[in-house]
């Protein structure tokens, strides 16, 4: 029959068509679990290490906290040169600075229409000057982002403790983020005396006038919105280390949860808001001369970088500009040191194109496990499903010396490893070398150097299929 034939070459065509299709169209990605980050959220992670500048009259009087009634006429950096910061970031590796336009002293680094302690009542350039603008020109120069510090707490501000003061805390930030932008972070300092004035922050009316002029910005505070404090200035993120948050029912400062949960989050947490670790090169976050022979070691420095970054939170170094307006050589030269540490230790990964294999893995080339040693974070292996005890190996061919493994989540599609297991092979079995909790975004695993030609690692009870970027093996040279 003419018909049912037509028909049927119709239906091959349309099949042969469909299977074409199958073949080139992606599959569907998993769908995420739980809260995921924003964009904006995601962008910000990968930034991982980035410059907090602390500077003002403290800088000049050798305090920590200036009561707001210093003259503003002590603050005088006659050599200021806000590119050999730039400078020295970018040569650092970092990704941008965030300054403290204003700290609790009250003293504004530009010259606001809001407060007459500023640096126009300063003596430098004769009250001329804008660090802010020197400082948000040099970041673009230099292709770095540029992010503001503003102390809600004001000691100078007459009308702090007043009805007046939300109004006027918002339209300083209102100067900051149309003057300056774009602003990558907003820091909200939640920190704030005893027996100081009381003072109930209009945090919804900040956070409006921060997003109507920088949308893409986050938004750091003990609770976030857009990344957390991590519960000390040691620079220690939790081992283990959730990306979310509970929030509801909370504040910042005095308001904010217990220092432990920001340190280690909330598993199931309801919102995306990941860790922040700010932590100062030196023991205090202002300059001091007292301190150039205290600076953190490259050893410290290290540590610090795998308990934040290698602990999937990001890391916000303080390096304190000096009272000539330059960053010391005592922190530039650390800050080189560590540059070139983990540029020798991360310029080989030693798993990158190696074999891997998977006791389960979801149909289709685009979650395969070869996607996590192919050196794309944007490509990732996963199970297609629940499994109990996902096995991955890596084999790297050959015995090879390593001290580090880089795991990465795909965290776009959520936060999912709970707890795994690493081992290494001998050459006769599995030897353990670690047991971990949490992953998110990077986590680092640090031992000391062995010789092994495998590496297995076991995700056991994940909350939902686990979903893995990369995984990486290095080695580190000796400190
Ligand atoms: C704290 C402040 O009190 C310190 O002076 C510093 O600015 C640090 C980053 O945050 O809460
Ligand atoms: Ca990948």
């Amino acid at each position: 029959m003419t018909l049912g034939r037509n028909i049927s070459a119709a239906a091959l065509c349309l099949l042969l068509s469909a299977t074409q299709n199958f073949a080139q169209s992606p599959l569907k990605p998993p769908a995420p679990y739980g809260p995921v980050p924003s964009k904006y959220q995601s962008d910000w992670q990968n930034m991982e290490y980035y410059m907090f500048i602390h500077f003002g009259p403290n800088t000049f009087t050798d305090k920590e906290w200036g009561h707001g009634d210093e003259d503003p006429k002590i603050f005088n950096p006659k050599k200021l040169d806000a590119r050999q910061w730039a400078r020295t970031a970018k040569a650092a590796g970092m990704k941008a600075i965030i300054i403290t336009a204003k700290h609790h002293d009250g003293f504004c680094l530009f010259p606001s229409k809001f407060s007459t302690h500023t640096v126009r009542e300063s003596a430098w350039k004769d009250g001329k000057g804008d660090v802010l603008k020197e400082l948000s020109a040099a970041c673009k120069e230099y292709g770095l982002k540029f992010g503001v510090y503003l102390s809600p707490w004001d000691r100078n501000h007459p009308d702090y403790g007043t009805d007046k003061y939300n109004d006027i805390f918002a339209k300083t930030l209102n100067e900051v983020h149309t003057q300056y932008g774009p602003i990558f972070e907003q820091w909200f300092d939640g920190a704030k005396g005893e027996n100081e004035k009381n003072q109930e922050y209009d945090f919804p009316k900040f956070y409006e006038v921060v997003y109507k002029n920088n949308p893409q910005a986050i938004i750091f505070s003990d609770i976030g919105p857009g990344a957390r404090w991590m519960g000390n200035e040691s620079g220690i993120a939790g081992e283990t280390n959730w990306s979310t948050l509970n929030t509801d029912g909370f504040g910042v400062g005095a308001k904010a949860p217990a220092a432990k949960v920001l340190n280690t989050g909330d598993e199931g947490g309801k919102y995306w808001i990941p860790a922040e670790v700010d932590v100062s090169i030196r023991p205090g976050w202002f300059y001091s001369a007292s301190t150039d022979d205290k600076v953190k070691t490259l050893q410290q420095l290290e540590s610090i970088y795998n308990t934040s970054v290698g602990r999937n939170a990001n890391l916000l170094l303080n390096v304190p500009v000096d009272r000539d307006g330059l960053i010391h050589p005592a922190d530039s030269t650390r800050l080189m040191e560590l540059r070139r540490y983990l540029d020798a230790t991360y310029k080989t990964n030693l798993a990158k194109g190696k074999k891997v294999t998977v006791s389960t893995t979801a149909s289709g080339k685009q979650f395969a496990p070869g996607n996590l040693t192919d050196g794309n974070p944007e490509t990732y292996w996963t199970t297609g499903g629940m499994v109990k005890n996902a096995t991955i190996t890596v084999d790297l061919g050959k015995a090879v010396a390593f001290n580090r493994i880089v795991l990465q989540e795909y965290i776009k599609l959520g936060q999912r490893v709970r707890t795994f297991t690493a081992s290494y092979w001998d050459g006769k079995e599995y030897k353990p070398l670690d047991a971990q909790t949490t992953i998110g975004h990077k986590r680092i695993l640090v031992f000391p150097t062995i010789t092994s030609s495998k590496i297995r690692i076991v995700i056991h009870e994940p909350k939902a299929d686990p979903i893995l970027a990369e995984i990486g093996i290095y080695k580190a040279p000796a400190l």
